[in-house]
């Protein structure tokens, strides 16, 4: 069954050193997608290790750590039909050597640590991840184009 879900993106620190912001944002709205939060927020060690709380013991974690509070990234809510499986497909793979031409990584990166975006992953990820980074701050709003995209 399809339902209307809201999904936490980050625009990644290379994203933002990188000039790709508004292109990325672009392909958002260009799908279809409602924006109800939007901002730029410099990540701390304490606000990586909430968001990441998964993958602290990972070996990659110092390299993640480091790579997500080296410059601003930009925040934003999203929201629309599946929109956490519809961010998920135009991300595309985790590794932006083996996404596909066409998703932000595949056309964006090359670096597994340096890739991009990221993208809550399930409604619960969802749930918990706009909890941290957009508490109370989610706009309702009516979107025109919603009528002829859903
Ligand atoms: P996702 O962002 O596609 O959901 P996750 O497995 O949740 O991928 O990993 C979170 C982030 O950690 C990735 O987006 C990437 O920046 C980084 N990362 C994941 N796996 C590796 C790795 O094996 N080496 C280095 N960095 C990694
Ligand atoms: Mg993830």
């Amino acid at each position: 069954m399809m339902s209307q879900q809201q999904t936490l993106v980050l625009l990644k620190p290379d994203a933002l050193q990188r000039g790709l912001i508004g292109k990325i944002i672009a392909r958002f709205e260009e799908k279809g997608l409602k924006l109800v939060a939007l901002k730029m927020i410099a990540v701390d060690e304490e606000l990586a290790r909430r968001h990441y709380v998964e993958h602290l013991e990972k070996a990659f974690f110092p390299e993640l750590l480091q790579f997500i509070t080296a410059a601003p990234v930009i925040a934003m809510a999203l929201e629309g039909q599946e929109a956490v499986g519809v961010v998920r497909t135009l991300m595309g793979a985790t590794n932006p050597l083996e996404a596909l031409p066409g998703t932000i990584r595949g056309d964006f990166g090359l670096s597994l640590t340096k890739n991009i975006i990221h993208g809550s992953d399930s409604p619960q990820a969802a749930a918990r991840e706009l909890e941290t980074f957009f508490a109370g701050e989610l706009l309702d709003y009516d979107l025109s184009l919603n009528e002829w995209v859903e």
